[in-house]
Formats: C-alpha cells, structure tokens, sequence
C-alpha cells in the first residue's frame, strides 16, 4: 500500500471465525490496525487472536458474539467503550445461506437464520456502533453484500433476498449519513471459496466442494485486499460499491467450469 490510513485504527469484524471475516481481520492487523474479533466459535477467535498477535504484534480484543442477539451488541459496544476500543471501522461481514430449494419447499427456520443474522444482525451491530462515529465525524461502515443483492438466481430466493435488503440498507445508510465523514461501502463478492457452502447444504461437503469445482473461485483474501482498499481511500473518497467477480464468473449462474474428469482409471 502506498500510503497507510489503516495503521492505528480500531476495526470492528462481525464473523472473524472463518473465510471472509478472518481474512479481514488478518489483512487489517497486518497493517497496523487494533482489531476487535467476533463470532460465535470462542476457540477459532481465541485461536486468530494469537495467531494476529504473534505475526503483527496485533493488538487484538476477541469477543464472542452472536449478532442476532441485540442485547449482546450493545453489552459488547458498552465493554469495547470501557477498555477503550471504540471501532472506527466496523466490517459487517457475518452472514450465511441456509438451504437452497425453491420457495415452495423451503425450510421457514432456514428463513429465519438468514433474515436474523443477515438483515437484523447487520442492523444491531450497524445501530449500535454508529452514534459513536458520527459523533466523532469520522468512521467506515463496510457491508458485505453480494452479488446475489442484485442478481437473484434459482432457488436462491431468500439468501438473495437478504442480500436485496443488505444493499437497500448500504444505501440508505449512505444517504443518511450525508453531511457527516463517516462513510459507508458495500463490497460485494461472486463466488468464493470458503465454509458458505458447507453451511448452505448444513454439512453436505461433497455437494459444497462441487460449487467451487472446475474453476477458480475468488479466495478469501482476495475480498479482505478489496475491503482494505475501500478503507484505505483517502477520507474525501468514498467507494460506495465494489463488485468482484471471479473471472471465470460473468453472472449469478455465468460461470466457466472445465468439465469433471471423473474418477482416475483403475
Ligand atoms: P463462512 O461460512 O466461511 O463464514 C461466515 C462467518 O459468519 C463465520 O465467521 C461465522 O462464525 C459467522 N456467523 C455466522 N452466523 C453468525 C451469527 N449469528 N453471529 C455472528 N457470526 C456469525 O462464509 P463467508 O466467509 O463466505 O461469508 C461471509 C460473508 O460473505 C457473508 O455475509 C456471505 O453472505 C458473504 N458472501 C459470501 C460469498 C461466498 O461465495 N462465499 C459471496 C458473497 C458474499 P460463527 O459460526 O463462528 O459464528
Ligand atoms: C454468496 C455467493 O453464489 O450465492 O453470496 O451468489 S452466491
């Protein structure tokens, strides 16, 4: 990075246990930045929390959250606040798919996982961290949308959905926050290659590894270097909206995969 804006600033990840989310927290203690880590699984933060700190000499604070639960949000913001962890950054990255079935079959608890954490756990952790950077009038809100927010696909239903309503929310968040210096981004990935699928077919890995086969998915890391970009703009600059793609990926369901070889012959 040619010029470093993110050294010394307080980053606040939702979801920093596995793919998207903790290769955020990994780029951002790289260069500098105090990283607060959330998630639900305490020993994968326990675990990135050394781990950040061994490599960059990261200070860190790890905290188990759950983002549905609204009183967890703001008990969290009340303890960061009193050990003076006030995130000036907050990458609303938690999120998920459940399910993958048409409408009509679809399971109403999948429903409600995605919309509660999705929706409702970007809007808590949104609502509770942001009178703080307006108050300050300075301050970064970065949402991990989707492609999926502005393409739906089959049987992709609700998860687009959700993801409709994450860039909506980008939206008006940005148009509210006129006349302030906090600005807010919406990155949004194609395919990438981390636990969603897994999670998505609730464990089914050989169905998730068949998503990334015969071609090469975006990684990880390749969205945490666009949401470090976006952050480390100049303050005058606002990158609203970030689309990656795989280039193999043209659209939702426009991808170039090499057909599968098959077993290797006996
Ligand atoms: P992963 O399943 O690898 O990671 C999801 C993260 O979200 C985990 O750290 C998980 O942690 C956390 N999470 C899930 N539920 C909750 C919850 N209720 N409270 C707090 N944290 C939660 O998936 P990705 O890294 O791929 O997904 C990250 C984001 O990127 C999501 O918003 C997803 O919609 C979006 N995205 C993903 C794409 C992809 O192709 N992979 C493409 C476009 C967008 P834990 O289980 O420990 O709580
Ligand atoms: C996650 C990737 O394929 O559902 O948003 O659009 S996809």
């Amino acid at each position: 990075m040619p010029v470093n804006r993110i050294r010394g600033r307080t980053v606040l990840v939702t979801g920093a246990t596995a793919g998207i989310g903790a290769s955020c927290a990994r780029y951002f203690a790289r260069e500098g930045a105090r990283v607060v880590l959330t998630g639900r699984r305490r020993e994968r933060l326990d675990a990135l929390a050394t781990e950040l700190r061994d490599a960059h000499g990261a200070d860190v604070f790890a905290a188990p959250l759950d983002v549905r639960d609204r009183a967890a949000v703001t008990a969290l913001r009340d303890t960061l606040a009193a050990q003076g962890f006030t995130p000036d950054v907050i990458v609303n990255n938690a999120g998920k798919a459940r399910g993958m079935d048409p409408l009509q079959s679809g399971d109403a608890d999948d429903w409600d996982e995605m919309i509660d954490t999705n929706v409702k756990g970007l809007l808590w952790v949104t609502r509770a961290f942001l009178p703080a950077m307006v108050e300050a009038d300075r301050g970064h809100v970065v949402n991990i949308g989707s492609i999926a927010g502005r393409w739906v696909y089959p049987s992709g239903n609700v998860y687009c959905g959700t993801k409709y309503a994450v860039r909506a929310l980008s939206e008006g968040l940005n148009i509210d926050l006129v006349g302030t210096r906090v600005r807010v981004s919406s990155v949004d990935p194609g395919l990438v290659e981390t636990e969603f699928s897994e999670v998505r077919f609730h464990g089914d890995t050989e169905r998730a590894e068949g998503v990334y086969r015969g071609y090469t998915p975006l990684t990880p890391d390749d969205v945490a270097d666009a949401v470090l970009y976006v952050v480390n703009a100049p303050e005058h600059v606002d990158i609203f909206n970030l689309v990656l793609m795989p280039t193999d990926q043209r659209h939702a369901t426009v991808v170039h995969k090499e057909p599968d070889p098959g077993p290797p012959p006996e």
